[in-house]
């Protein structure tokens, strides 16, 4: 597989309803879609960097001058066999994983495209898991509701999500915004699959406040303290009954390797944006197979370019509890893509059976949220705009 071409874009999009964490609320999502050709086909990759450097450092001017500048240079024209190779290609990057694994996402749908299979085809045939692995034709899906303005909005969020039919409900936690949240939502839905994510709002200090968690029998909680903390974690974890699940902590391997073998989490969150890519969310979901951590997909909000290819991911035997993958409709009306990803009755979505991502790409509304835009070809790096190219806004 060769990449003759890498075109980025900007776009911003309205979310369906505004989306609150621990950082802030966000009304739009201003993200990154990467096309990469080759072979006369074309393969596509969304970046999960988000337009502040709340939760990660990059943002997506950090993604665009390192795809810009550093890696359409490694990966135009070098002839990669398998887009497991990617990630390694790029070494010599340091960080700037949300990058690294837009371009690498493209990588994986290009590849799969010329081969004529689904994602989770090429990503079973990747993995060193066990027997079945990428198998699965329907993934759990679980809902991550924000903060909201009051517990009884917050009610009717869960009460709304749980007719769905979501096989799991995650609540976005903070210091003012927790231990009542929970207890409310027990008292009045009773012992439903529950979790909170606190996006590393607490302290160590908070001990005592979150060990009154550990009465409502939640799945775990994710992230409580610092986002480059495994030390303080694994004080934590031995303090709470509550499984600790880490996302914004893990960044790679050796991380994993780490939190594990300090006992600072007993269940991961795999985000490919956040590790580097699909090739290492592979190897990450296998390291933890190897080690009984039960693993989940995490979420960013992706449209249905991003959505999909975690869906794809999913398939992987070890991501054994539901994953932060909904519904489109949750997000943007409407999707990049046509028909929207889906969520059935039984709280679960089909993994889409076509070439590469399986979605089919609205080009005119790509087109009509774009902000900004370069291309990349193999002998002239320069970015330029083609002169039909018109600036929405
Ligand atoms: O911590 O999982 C997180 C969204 C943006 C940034 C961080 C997180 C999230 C979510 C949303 O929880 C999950 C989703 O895409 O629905
Ligand atoms: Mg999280």
């Amino acid at each position: 597989m060769k990449i003759e071409r890498l075109e980025l874009r900007l776009l911003k999009l309205p979310l369906v309803h505004f989306f609150e964490t621990s950082f802030g609320r966000i009304y739009d999502k201003h993200f990154i879609i990467v096309r990469a050709d080759g072979g006369g086909v074309s393969g596509y990759g969304e970046c999960v960097a988000e337009r502040d450097p709340y939760y990660s450092a990059e943002t997506n001017d950090t993604a665009w001058h390192i795809i810009a500048d550093f890696i359409a240079p490694r990966v135009l024209g070098a002839p990669f066999s398998h887009p497991r190779d990617v990630f390694p290609a790029l070494k010599a990057i340091r960080g700037h994983h949300m990058a690294k694994a837009a371009v690498e996402m493209a990588a994986w749908d290009l590849y799969a495209r010329q081969q004529g299979e689904p994602l989770a085809r090429v990503i079973a045939s990747g993995a060193s898991g066990a027997p079945g692995g990428g198998s699965r034709d329907r993934i759990a899906s679980g809902v991550s509701i924000g903060i909201q303005d009051s517990l009884d909005d917050l009610a009717a969020k869960v009460e709304r999500e749980l007719a769905v039919g979501y096989r799991r409900i995650k609540i976005k936690i903070k210091p003012g915004w927790d231990v009542d949240a929970v207890d409310m939502i027990r008292r009045r839905f009773g012992s439903i699959p529950l979790m909170v994510d606190a996006n590393a709002a607490y302290t160590l200090a908070d001990a005592d406040h979150l060990a009154q968690l550990d009465q409502y029998d939640l799945m775990m909680i994710e992230q409580p303290l610092d986002y480059d903390d495994i030390a303080d974690h694994a004080s934590l974890q031995r303090r709470l009954k509550t499984p600790i699940c880490l996302d914004e902590s893990i960044h790679s391997l050796a991380d994993a390797r780490e939190a594990i073998g300090l006992g600072a989490c007993r269940i991961i969150n795999i985000k490919p944006g956040r590790v580097g890519g699909i090739g290492e969310s592979i190897r990450l979901h296998d390291l933890c197979a190897q080690h009984g951590i039960p693993v989940w997909h995490g979420g960013m909000l992706e449209s249905g370019i991003g959505r999909a290819a975690n869906i794809h991911v999913s398939t992987l035997p070890n991501f054994s509890l539901p994953g932060d993958i909904a519904g489109s409709k949750r997000y943007f009306d409407p999707d990049l893509i046509e028909p929207p990803i889906e969520v059935a009755a039984d709280g679960t979505i089909a993994v889409p059976s076509g070439p590469g991502l399986g979605v089919s790409i609205r080009h005119e509304r790509v087109e009509r949220a774009t902000r900004r835009y370069a291309k990349f070809e193999v002998g002239s790096l320069k970015s330029d705009v083609p002169a039909d190219f018109k600036l929405q806004t």
